[in-house]
Formats: structure tokens, sequence, C-alpha cells
């Protein structure tokens, strides 16, 4: 009998220190809970009450339309309604962001709910653009609480023009960074120079689609003209102003098979330039925002072509507060 349970202890204990241990780092999503974890300094487990004690933010009339899986699909709206509750942003700040200067543009931020559905958001979006301001984990309703069955609240997201990004029953949030080493620091350093760039790959890692870009390719694609871009970088400061000239980074993912509809939004882009400096961009932002071509694969500054410290591709985001997503000499231009 003594022996029977002992059996019976030992093979539960396993199972047992998993699921401590996986509770002591704030990853087991509890309901009513929210657990934030990943590239954060504290992660921790947000409920509900804590989320009400919270400040917090209120949009009004958020209207929701209809995901498109073809072209032809009608445009329906879904619902019209204000929504009350606390920034995905301010949740982050909140848990103390890891990465940080040139590091932070590279960061993404994945949210999850009921069914495991996951939303993409990139750093610059939540911290840089003003989409960070519509980016609201309602936990009401007009004026009434959001039921949930699983985790807690909705995510909302006002700035978005169709609901993919819509997650119900929020369970985790999870920083994470791309697998790419920054040199440009190494480089500074040892005042290593990388040379200008004439070409860049566009790649979608899903299915392995992938072609070489030149400055003619893109320059064939309708054009975004940019009037005023502010740079200014928590690294280099303030760089000036300037206008930019190039093509919206959707027209170049249509060349790789993304498109309007039938969108995954737990995808992202990563652009980066042989030094390891790189930002990512949600698949949200680009195509999915009532902000438009908002972010530019730039060949020409100030009315002039690129020169070779910028490369013949940069990266501007009209928006965005800072530079820090303006890769310069960009090499790759990813799809993960
Ligand atoms: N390839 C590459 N692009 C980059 C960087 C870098 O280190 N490498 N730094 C970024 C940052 S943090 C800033 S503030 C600006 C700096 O621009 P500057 O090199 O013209 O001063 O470029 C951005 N683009
Ligand atoms: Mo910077």
């Amino acid at each position: 009998m003594l022996r029977f349970f002992k059996r019976r202890i030992l093979a539960v204990f396993p199972f047992l220190a998993i699921i401590l241990c996986l509770l002591g780092m704030g990853r087991v999503p509890i309901n009513g809970m929210i657990s934030i974890h990943g590239a954060v300094k504290n992660p921790s487990i947000i409920s509900l009450n804590e989320l009400k004690k919270m400040p917090s933010f209120h949009m009004n009339d958020v209207a929701l339309l209809k995901e498109k899986k073809h072209h032809d699909d009608p445009e329906e709206l879904l619902c019209k309604a204000s929504y009350r509750g606390v920034l995905l942003r301010d949740i982050l700040e909140r848990a103390g962001m890891e990465y940080r200067r040139k590091w932070e543009p590279g960061v993404y931020v994945r949210v999850r709910g009921s069914e495991n559905r996951d939303a993409v958001f990139s750093f610059g979006e939540i911290f840089y653009s003003s989409i960070g301001r519509s980016i609201l984990l309602a936990y009401e309703k007009d004026g009434k609480p959001i039921p949930f069955a699983e985790g807690c609240g909705e995510l909302i997201v006002a700035t978005d023009i169709r609901d993919g990004r819509r997650i119900c029953g929020i369970k985790e949030i999870i920083v994470e960074r791309v697998g790419v080493k920054l040199e440009a620091y190494k480089d500074a350093k040892k005042k290593t120079v990388r040379p200008p760039t004439s070409s860049l790959s566009l790649v979608n890692t899903r299915d392995g689609k992938s072609m070489e870009l030149k400055l003619e390719d893109i320059k064939e694609l309708p054009s975004v003209y940019i009037n005023a871009a502010v740079m200014v970088g928590d690294c280099e400061g303030f760089g000036g102003m300037f206008s930019f000239e190039g093509a919206p980074l959707n027209l170049l993912l249509k060349k790789i098979g993304i498109d309007w509809w039938g969108l995954a939004y737990d995808q992202y882009v990563v652009v980066s330039s042989a030094d390891g400096f790189c930002a990512t961009f949600s698949l949200g932002e680009i195509f999915n925002s009532r902000l438009g071509d908002n972010i530019v694969i730039a060949y020409k500054k100030n009315g002039e072509f690129l020169g070779p410290h910028d490369g013949f591709a940069l990266s501007v985001v009209r928006e965005d507060s800072t530079g820090g997503r303006s890769v310069k000499r960009i090499e790759k231009i990813e799809v993960f």
C-alpha cells in the first residue's frame, strides 16, 4: 500500500514541479488574470481588479469592421461602441522593457487570447507612433463590464480598419525580440564603415518565397512623399528634419504574396541592415491602419537619391516620434 502511494507521488512529482515552476515564472494564465512575460524587467500576473486600479483610458465610438478574407467580400460593420480600459503601452511600461536604445526597435509584442489567438504589435507602433495611444485592453463596453470565459477583457485597436487584431479573453502579453545580433555599437567603436548597399532581399520565411530588389524595382512602384520626418533618436540625438520619397512597405510585400485580404496578424516584418540594426513592423500597422501608407522604404531624401551612409534604401515611418525605425543600408526585409 505504502509502496503504491510512493510510486504515485513519484509519478506526479515532476508534473507538480513543472506547474509550480511555471507559476513561479508568471507564465500560466489563470482565468480573470493576464500574464505578462518575456523580455520584461518584472514578469507578473495582473488581475482584473489591479487593471481597474491603473489609469484608465476611454475611447468613444470605435467602429469595428469585419476582417475580409477576399478582395470581393463586402464591407460589414460589426459594431460601434465605446470602450474603457488600460492602454497596452501603460501595462508594458509598468512591467518595464528589458531592451533599450538600438535594441528596442527589434522588439515586438504578442497578445494572446482565448483559443490561443495571437495578435502581434511592433515596439515602434506601441511606443513611437500614435497607434500606441489607441491599443486598449478594454474591460468595459458601453458602460457595462465585458464578460469573458477565459483570460480577461478584450483588446481593441481603434486605429485599425478591420477587426483582425481584436483579441477576446486576453491571457498573455509576451515581449520578444528578433534574433538579429546588434553589431552597430561595435562598428562605431572599431570605426568600421559598412559598404553601401545596392540591392535588398525580400523574404517570406513562411513559404520561402523571396526576391532581390534593386533601386529600379522600388522606383517602379507608386511612390509616397513624406514632407516632414523628424529624425531624433535616443542614441544620436536630433538628426534634423527631412523630406523623403519612396515606396510604401505594403506594395513591396505584395510582391512576395502578402495581400490586404486574409492577413495573419500573428506575423510581422523585420527590416534589417548588415550591422544588425533592425526594426519590426506588424502586418496590422502595414496593411490594416487608418494611418495609411505610413511606412515607407525611401530612396530619396530632400529631393536627392540617398548617399552611401543611408544605403540605397532606408525605412522611414512618417508618424513615429523618433527615427528608431529608420534602418539605414537595408539588406533584408523578412516576413516571419
Ligand atoms: N543600419 C543602421 N541604421 C540605423 C542605425 C544604425 O546603427 N545602423 N542607428 C539608428 C539610430 S538609433 C539613429 S538615432 C539614426 C542615426 O542616424 P545617423 O547615423 O545619421 O546619425 O539611424 C538609425 N538607423
Ligand atoms: Mo537612436
